[in-house]
């Protein structure tokens, strides 16, 4: 045994007790770091919840989220599509700068640099266990022909998350199939996975050659008929893996019972989950239960499916006695679309619904429904029942949440903002410029926006959106038009001009 002489048991006692008390303080610091649960969802509009206006549909646990917490009335992500949207989320940066950030086949490559401080590395940095369970879009492995039965890496194991358990793209992308870390889920090694993009590989049907086998048809002049998975025809075309194919029916009560899981293991540790559910994309193929329980389509029930589950991770978080200090924020990757590629009854049976409310355009458009989505945060020290107007993106969630955790704004965070106190609905201090995404690139200042001419179509037959694109510059005061129906652009050149030159400002930065 060593001994302390007794000269030293004086100091020694003091160092203790600081000792001590340092640790005391740190466990007292852990104690108060709220988890941070993030949801997002897909393809869900601005008009879709009942926070949000929508009457058609039922989203009774989000519109009690938004009571409890701050709803934004202007929040936005910061692409009309999926790909570009999480790279700004995971990055901080806008994906128009950083080319192939758009939508990605389900066999591309990671985009996202590993070498960064991404938005998961944030809460690592700060001691917190991460995790992403469900859509991930973000590509896998460093190259496009890859081993799907050996382990596929980098991907978001090494973009940030100790945990991941996702689908690679898109439920209409093959593979359809769940990955936890680096390996696909259930694989039978007899029986090995192929995917290709180009043409079709193996002896299983395709939509296009066997439309009788589909239990949903792909619409006309829209792909999807490549391989038949679970009935349904996908973009892309793969063989083998038959047991490990996720049956559309059970996707989200996978990712919820996942999800549970981590929340139940992490509960007494500082943790953020990243829980990114599939709906409202296409295809729709809710749980039995979910089937015909709007009267609006799958897309309705869906939407159902989708508030269900915030519930029941709301109940989870209650139980567990963690609900008081854990940040809840929901959005959505991008706005809404009725027919993305399948006949499923959201055109016909819309029923007066307006999912994109009050705003034009939806997915894929530079107008607002391409980008603004219901954005909602709760949580312990948020501003209860608060309805916030501040201009708001996904893009500064990064930044925001640095400010949160007391780390420094990574320096490739470009272009996100630290809006903490606004995020949580105190102030409304929200960007003074934001660009949007689109067809074309749009800027933000204050309620007016500039749309920047393109050569792109104005309106997609296919999904039937309007898409914003003009030969001729755009520009509407969204105070007094949030449907963007008035083109000041002629009647206010010098706002035009000023615009303009913003635009080019924020491009060249
Ligand atoms: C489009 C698909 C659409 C959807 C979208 C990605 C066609 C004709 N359309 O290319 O169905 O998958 O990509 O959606 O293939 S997103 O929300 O992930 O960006
Ligand atoms: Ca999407």
């Amino acid at each position: 045994m060593i001994r302390t002489p007794n000269s030293m048991i004086g100091p020694v006692l003091a160092i203790t007790a600081a000792l001590m008390s340092f640790l005391v303080q740190v466990v007292h610091a852990q104690q108060q770091r709220p988890n941070v649960i993030f949801i997002y969802v897909d393809d869900l509009g601005y008009g879709d919840l009942g926070s949000y206006g929508a009457t058609k549909i039922k989203t009774p646990h989000l519109d009690r989220l938004a009571e409890q917490g701050t709803r934004f009335t202007n929040g936005h992500s910061t692409s009309a599509t999926c790909t570009p949207s999480r790279y700004a989320l995971m990055t901080g940066r806008y994906p128009w700068r950083q080319e192939g950030t758009g939508i990605l086949p389900g066999d591309a490559k990671l985009i996202v640099p590993t070498d960064e401080v991404t938005l998961p590395k944030v809460f690592k940095n700060a001691g917190y266990s991460t995790a992403i369970i469900g859509k991930w879009h973000l590509g896998l492995g460093d190259k496009v022909e890859k081993d799907w039965n050996a382990a596929v890496k980098p991907g978001p194991n090494e973009v940030g998350f100790d945990y991941s358990f996702i689908f690679p793209a898109t439920a209409d992308r093959v593979p359809t199939v769940f990955m936890e870390n680096h390996h696909v889920v259930g694989l039978d090694t007899k029986d090995p996975i192929h995917v290709n993009y180009h043409k079709k590989i193996g002896t299983d049907p395709t939509g296009k050659e066997n439309p009788e086998l589909l239990k949903m048809p792909s619409s006309p002049n829209q792909g999807h008929d490549n391989t038949i998975v679970n009935g349904i025809g996908r973009i892309g075309y793969m063989t083998g893996g038959t047991q490990a194919r996720w049956v559309d029916e059970e996707l989200t009560t996978t990712f919820l019972s996942v999800a549970q899981e981590f929340i139940e293991q992490q509960h007494k540790n500082p943790f953020f989950l990243f829980f990114t559910m599939t709906e409202p994309h296409v295809p729709r193929m809710p749980a039995t239960y979910f089937k015909g329980k709007s009267g609006l389509g799958y897309r309705g029930d869906a939407i159902l499916q989708m508030d269900w589950t915030v519930g029941r991770l709301m109940q989870q978080l209650e139980s567990l006695g963690i609900a008081d200090n854990t940040i809840v924020i929901f959005s959505s990757d991008n706005g809404p679309v009725l027919d993305d590629g399948y006949v499923d009854g959201a055109v016909e049976q819309l029923n007066g619904h307006l999912p994109a409310g009050p705003l034009r355009g939806g997915k894929y458009s530079i107008f607002e429904g391409g980008t603004r989505v219901p954005f909602i945060v709760s949580g312990p020290g948020v501003a209860k029942g608060k309805v916030s107007g501040a201009l708001l993106s996904q893009v500064d969630i990064l930044a925001s949440m640095s400010e949160l955790l007391g780390q420094q704004k990574p320096s490739t965070a470009l272009d996100s903002e630290p809006l903490l106190s606004t995020l949580l609905g105190h102030g409304d201090k929200g960007r003074e410029v934001y660009v949007q995404q689109g067809g074309t690139l749009a800027v933000r200042k204050g309620n007016w926006k500039y749309i920047a001419p393109s050569g792109g179509a104005a309106y997609d037959p296919h999904t039937k959106t309007e898409l914003g694109n003009s030969k001729s510059p755009q520009l509407y005061d969204l105070g007094a038009d949030i449907g963007e129906r008035n083109n000041l652009a002629q009647e206010r050149p010098e706002l035009l001009k000023e615009l303009e030159s913003l635009l080019e400002q924020e491009r060249a930065k």
